[in-house]
């Protein structure tokens, strides 16, 4: 597969739509969009849109009336000439229009293959790659929020303070060991790597924790929704995502499987798993659905007890009290309108009345906020990559503490920076020599 030749693919969802869009991609994009559409389009502007009709050369056949959007190299999304058909969305015309293109010489495009070659002609990095993956499948609005931040570059403005830093340490160390004829480079002592050391690992414990919370946000705290038969969970899952998803009935032992939602709060979104009733039963099928609660509590990161304030507490809240006391909680007390005297948790899912809930989420999680409005790592891998990096540099601090040679120091140094920096590009890519040469000139 070579990188210059011109890829094609519909870039819209295959389905009934007003306007489809088919995207090629290289060289050739303009000479094949020549040999179908009925305007020459090779001395048109970049960012140009063109109004004409796709038609097939050998048939003589008019496919579709469409607009043509041309964009040239290289100040495109992929860095090469690109040329966008849109053309009305019925599925039989789009994938003509495909066929036409792929018959004159374009090559259907792997998945991901635009942002691809963006990435390979270096004009994002594997974070943003990674940001436009997340974009298109955010899951909330949070999540989308976040994706566009990643697209915009924030890793990368996250992680270069970093590398920068630690790089001027490796460089140093390097020019002390290799090139000690240069006197006018001051020797580096460990008082001066230390504190340098320190501070890269405070800011780096700073990135870790808001990439916790900043994978909570993305993916939606998974909060269950646990109590007994009839306290009111299904009606507290409705009435968190106002609508009737689950079955509420007077029934003990109504819901057996688990059900789903999604909510966005202000400070966090919610992915709300509603339970089935904790209780014993020799019912077969309610079996199932108790065992199913036991593990949806066991990946859960927050629970809901739900009580019922117009029953005295019996055993098996207790027992489900005791199920969750090591974990993030709130206890509310539901059916509150049946009783008169309310506590600070007590909410009404029947009458819609959950806002102290509501509240105490929002309050608990309200450092979300500080995540959402700065540079976050997006995804496992990079703070995967960022948790070795911070390994590698206290690994690096324990030896300087140690008093250990710094020429030996600096390998765990040099192994913390290439692992940040694989954040952004591959480790094939990282020419560490040239990184480390760039910063001093030597060739005096
Ligand atoms: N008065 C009053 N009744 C409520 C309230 N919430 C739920 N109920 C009633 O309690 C009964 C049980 O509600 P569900 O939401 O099905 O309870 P559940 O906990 O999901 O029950 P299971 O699925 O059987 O475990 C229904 O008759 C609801 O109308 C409330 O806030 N006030
Ligand atoms: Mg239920």
């Amino acid at each position: 597969m070579s990188l210059t030749d011109t890829i094609v693919a519909i870039s819209t969802a295959l389905d009934e739509a007003a306007i489809s869009i088919v995207r090629m991609s290289g060289s050739e994009a303009v000479e094949i969009a020549n040999k179908v559409f009925s305007k020459d389009l090779t001395d048109v502007k970049s960012f140009s849109a063109h109004y004409g009709q796709i038609k097939d050369p050998l048939e003589d056949v008019v496919l579709d009336e469409v607009i043509v959007n041309v964009f040239k190299a290289p100040k495109t999304y992929t860095c090469e000439d690109i040329v966008e058909i849109n053309c009305h969305g019925g599925i039989v015309v789009t994938k003509q229009i495909l066929t036409l293109l792929l018959s004159q010489g374009a090559r259907m495009a792997e998945p991901g293959e635009f942002t691809q070659r963006a990435f390979l002609n270096g004009r994002i990095d594997l974070a943003q790659a990674e940001a436009t993956l997340d974009i298109i499948e955010a899951p909330s609005e949070h999540a989308s929020q976040f994706a566009a931040m990643g697209i915009a570059g924030s890793v990368k403005r996250l992680i270069e303070p970093l590398t920068s830093k630690m790089m001027d340490v490796i460089a140093h160390i390097e020019t002390n060991i290799d090139y000690p004829e240069y006197t006018d480079i001051e020797q580096l002592t460990h008082e001066q790597v230390l504190p340098l050391s320190y501070e890269i690992k405070d800011e780096m414990e700073v990135i870790l924790k808001r990439a916790q919370t900043g994978q909570i946000v993305k993916e939606g705290l998974k909060t269950v929704i646990l109590g007994k038969p009839n306290v009111g969970k299904s009606s507290l899952l409705n009435a968190l995502l106002e609508e009737d998803k689950a079955i509420v009935t007077d029934i003990a032992g109504t819901t057996r499987d688990l059900v789903e939602g999604w909510i966005r709060l202000e400070n966090v979104s919610l992915h709300l798993i509603d339970t089935a009733g904790l209780r014993e039963t020799e019912d077969v099928v309610e079996k199932i659905g108790i065992d199913r609660t036991k593990e949806a509590l066991e990946k859960a990161q927050l629970a809901i007890v739900v009580l019922d304030a117009s029953e005295q507490l019996d055993e098996q809240d207790e027992m489900i009290l005791d199920m969750t006391k090591d974990m993030d909680r709130f206890v509310v007390y539901n059916k509150s309108d049946l009783v008169d005297k309310n506590n600070e948790m007590s909410i009404s899912a029947m009458l819609g009345d959950v806002s102290s809930l509501v509240d105490a989420i929002n309050k608990k999680y309200q450092d979300t906020q500080v995540v959402l409005n700065n540079p976050t790592l997006a995804n496992e891998r990079q703070i995967g990559l960022m948790k070795q990096a911070y390994e590698s540099l206290l690994r690096a601090i324990e030896a300087g503490e140690m008093g250990i040679e710094l020429d030996l120091v600096n390998i765990d140094l040099t192994a913390s920076y290439t692992q940040l920096r694989s954040i952004l590009s591959p480790q094939g890519e990282i020419n560490l020599l040239g990184e480390i040469f760039s910063r001093f000139c030597l060739g005096k």
